[in-house]
């Protein structure tokens, strides 16, 4: 995939700034915030602000769904990209009848130029989702999590709805299961896509696995949401992360031997979750399928690697 280095689109990993690709989940560049008493420098007002996603990214989903759940479409405007990423430009505006232009006022045709007009010799990578600030033409932050908190916490008195997804007496235990969804799911998924020795492939998969069993076995336990009673920020990862898992990390990021659909308490999560009109309005699997199977990104083929079948037991059972 390409990068900005010093503001120039270019081929290879940037400075040491931007995590690999493996292992972690990287970390947006901009992590600035918006304050209801403004001492950030970015006060809280109505249409100030705008939201840059893919419909096909995870990590836009999480803002999106927080978005929609706090009922912010009446102060916080979206731009939706179109979903295939291409080489010449990354992430663009209009190409297709799946995107919008920009919204945000500038007339960008790519999201490259939104960084650019933040910091002109920009480095690191041209990711979604962003939080623009369309009064100083800048980009607040590109951290989807740091987002979700913002709309949340600091966006709440615009909203429509009186919801707490991030709720206070919660805050340790969401933010330490999120910080492993993240790292076992959300990034977890690209360590087994990415994996180029079978070592490397098992490890990956094994600790996939086994956090979906753990979180499979909390659900069954605890219920009908991670953390008990009320839906959290904590659900809004994982679901985003399990829509894609059968029909996405497991045929293309090469996830073998399991899918969502052989953990049924997980698989009631999600559909327990989609039955939220407002989440279900977010699940786009014209966006999501276009994303991953049309872009110019691929996931570089692996010879010799391959699943660990010990799930599969039907091979296993006494004949006759
Ligand atoms: N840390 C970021 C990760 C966001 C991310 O990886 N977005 C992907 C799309 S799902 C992206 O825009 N990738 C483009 C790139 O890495 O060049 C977040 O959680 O907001």
């Amino acid at each position: 995939m390409k990068y900005l280095i010093d503001g120039k689109w270019t081929d290879g990993p940037p400075s040491q700034s931007v995590s690999s690709e493996q292992g972690v989940v990287h970390r947006g560049s901009f992590r600035r915030r918006v304050t209801r008493d403004g001492s950030s420098g970015f006060p809280i007002e109505p249409n100030r602000y705008h939201l840059y996603v893919s419909h096909a990214c995870p990590f836009s989903q999480r803002a999106t769904i927080v978005w929609a759940l706090t009922g912010l479409a009446e102060v916080l405007d979206l731009s939706i990209l179109d979903p295939r990423w291409v080489q010449s430009d990354g992430w663009v505006f209009g190409t297709s009848a799946l995107s919008t232009n920009d919204n945000g006022g500038s007339g960008f045709a790519s999201l490259r130029q939104a960084y650019l007009a933040s910091d002109a010799k920009f480095t690191g990578r041209v990711s979604v989702p962003v939080l623009w600030d369309k009064a100083m033409r800048t980009i607040v932050n590109n951290e989807s999590l740091d987002i979700i908190g913002m709309l949340n916490d600091e966006f709440a008195p615009l909203g429509a709805v009186k919801s707490d997804l991030y709720p206070g007496p919660l805050r340790a235990t969401i933010d330490a299961l999120n910080d492993r969804t993240n790292r076992l799911l959300a990034g977890g998924v690209y360590d087994v896509a990415g994996a180029e020795s079978q070592a490397a492939y098992d490890l990956a998969t094994g600790r996939l696995f086994g956090f979906l069993d753990e979180l499979e076995q909390t659900l069954g336990e605890r219920g009908p949401f991670l953390l008990g009673g009320t839906i959290t920020i904590a659900d809004v990862l994982v679901f985003t992360a399990l829509v894609r898992f059968d029909p996405v990390y497991v045929p293309l990021f090469r996830i073998g031997g399991r899918r969502l659909a052989d953990f049924p308490a997980l698989t009631a999560f999600v559909r327990r979750l989609f039955e939220i009109p407002e989440i279900a309005e977010t699940v786009r699997f014209d966006h999501i399928l276009a994303h991953y199977f049309d872009s110019d990104w691929s996931i570089p083929p692996r010879r010799g690697i391959v699943p660990n079948l010990t799930h599969m037991t039907w091979h296993k059972a006494p004949r006759g």
